[in-house]
């Protein structure tokens, strides 16, 4: 599975914030203890299997009743999966109401995290008793390992599961259980720290934008690929009336290249429910953003709990705006009418600064006119990204030269998945010639980007052209970007 979205590399900072374990005596090192645990039981199971296998795992940790104890600063608790097909691992721990939890359970190597010789695992959170399921996730972003953010709606004991993908969702979801060779993995458990730099929390009440909550930014801590500023935040819906109004100042000294812009981008973790990260609120979530000064003309707006699953997996949508550098804006989470509200109807989102790809110039509308693109190398073939906007009646064309050997032209856009007042976004790829590909052609919709899926190239054909254009503007929300990558791969 792979996502799009920006969260995973932003979580890989989110140790950066959790609540420090400075403080606690050597003697209660809680990693040190379940670790010696975990692999004492380790040696047990090992014995099972050469007996034939089915017998109990040695771990002892194998249900919710007999789970390992594990405290809030349980980050990098060594343990393992064994017998790997069947194991299922249990872990308990106290959460307080109002903690912002962080849990996870990595195997895979940093460098190759869809190596199947791991174990793909998954998490599940339980109440005490193991009968209900809270939340469960698979895979995060950018890796099989597994990863939740939780709101503690109430205190008390919770339980986590931690086991391998085929064990869950049986042989056909998952890569084969036999090809696993090393049955490590860590789980983790912390608490995010509410007062951490890069951290924003929902600040009651915050109604209005005169009562409006700050978001806080910070640089990029160790660069990385992106560079730019981020927060991560999160808040609750109250009552179905609650609304959560935001303010955010765009930081004036983030790289932007020649020819790109600045971009605002809140993306928003994981599809709600049992299934996902718990949260209740699983429709009608509005995110809309107005600059401060003028608060009630929509710049961006999308409903956060519309999914794509085109791609056999539950994609979100993103809030991806220009934004100006030095300007202040209001962002606003409400429930639409006729919600009902749930019982712990939670938010989690990241925030990014940062430069755009290229951005289209003007003329462009004729395939005369197309602007010619560089394409950059990339491990699939060659990928070109364009970022742009559509006027009404507007058509923008873009070229891209075809090298020897590439076969298959892909188009992957995004408007109204980004929050963008274009709707009916629509591609087609034609050849030099100006003659359309077969099977060329595509649009978006509420709940689906745009995919051109391996167009036929034809052949000969020196130029790939790419024309970009929209069915119309949603009078209620005056974006008019949109983001499109190219992409040209051999003939299989
Ligand atoms: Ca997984
Ligand atoms: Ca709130
Ligand atoms: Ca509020
Ligand atoms: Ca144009």
């Amino acid at each position: 599975m792979r996502s799009r979205h920006l969260f995973g590399l932003l979580l890989s900072t989110l140790s950066l914030v959790a609540v420090s374990s400075m403080g606690i005596g050597c003697g209660d090192d809680p990693g040190g203890t379940a670790g010696s645990g975990a692999q004492g039981g380790s040696g047990g199971a090992g014995g099972n299997g050469g007996s034939g296998g089915g017998g109990p795992d040695a771990d002892g940790n194998t249900s919710c009743d007999t789970a390992e104890v594990l405290d809030l600063l349980g980050m990098d608790v060594p343990s393992k999966l064994d017998p790997v097909a069947s194991d299922r691992d249990y872990y308990k721990v106290e959460l307080t109401k109002g903690q912002a939890i962080y849990l996870g359970a990595t195997s895979k190597p940093e460098e190759d995290p869809y190596n199947e010789t791991y174990p793909d695992t998954v998490i599940t959170l339980f109440s005490a008793d193991g009968k209900t399921q809270i939340a469960q996730n698979d895979d995060m972003s950018g890796s099989n390992d597994s990863e939740l953010l939780y709101l503690v709606p109430e205190s008390g004991t919770y339980c986590l599961e931690v086991s391998e993908c085929g064990t869950v969702f049986g042989p056909d979801f998952c890569a084969p259980a036999e090809n696993i060779t090393n049955v490590d993995y860590n789980v983790s458990v912390f608490e995010l720290n509410p007062d951490a730099p890069l951290i924003t929390v929902d600040g009651e009440p915050n109604e209005t934008p005169a009562q409006s909550t700050t978001v806080k930014t910070v640089s990029f801590p160790n660069g990385g690929p992106i560079s730019g500023y981020q927060s991560i935040g999160w808040g609750t819906f109250s009552a179905v009336s609650d609304k959560d109004v935001y303010e955010f100042t765009v930081a004036g000294d983030f790289p932007v290249d020649p020819g790109s812009r600045a971009l605002c981008i809140f993306d928003f973790w994981a599809p709600a429910g049992p299934d996902g990260s718990g949260s209740t609120a699983t429709n009608g979530v509005l995110v809309s953003v107005a600059d401060a000064s003028a608060p009630n003309v929509v710049l961006a707006r999308t409903d956060m709990t519309v999914l794509d699953v085109s791609f056999g997996y539950p994609e979100l949508p993103s809030l991806t705006m220009p934004c100006g550098k030095g300007k202040s804006y209001l962002i606003t989470l409400a429930r639409p009418d006729g919600i009902t509200g749930g019982a712990n109807d939670f938010y989690f989102f990241s925030h990014v600064q940062a430069g755009s790809n290229l951005v289209e110039t003007e003329p462009n509308d004729s395939a005369a006119q197309g602007l010619e693109l560089t394409p950059t190398e990339d491990m699939t073939g060659r990928v070109t990204a364009i970022t742009g906007d559509l006027a009404a009646g507007d058509v923008d064309t873009f070229v891209v030269p075809v090298p020897e050997g590439m076969g298959l032209a892909s188009a992957y856009c995004t408007a109204e998945r980004s929050g963008s007042g274009l709707r009916g976004l629509q591609v087609s790829l034609l050849d030099g010639n100006d003659q359309f590909l077969k099977n060329g052609s595509g649009a978006e919709g509420q709940d689906h980007a745009l995919w051109i899926d391996g167009a036929l190239i034809t052949a000969g054909a020196t130029q790939v052209k790419m024309q970009v254009k929209t069915d119309s503007q949603d009078p209620s929300n005056t974006g008019t970007y949109y983001y499109c990558s190219l992409s040209l791969a051999p003939l299989e």
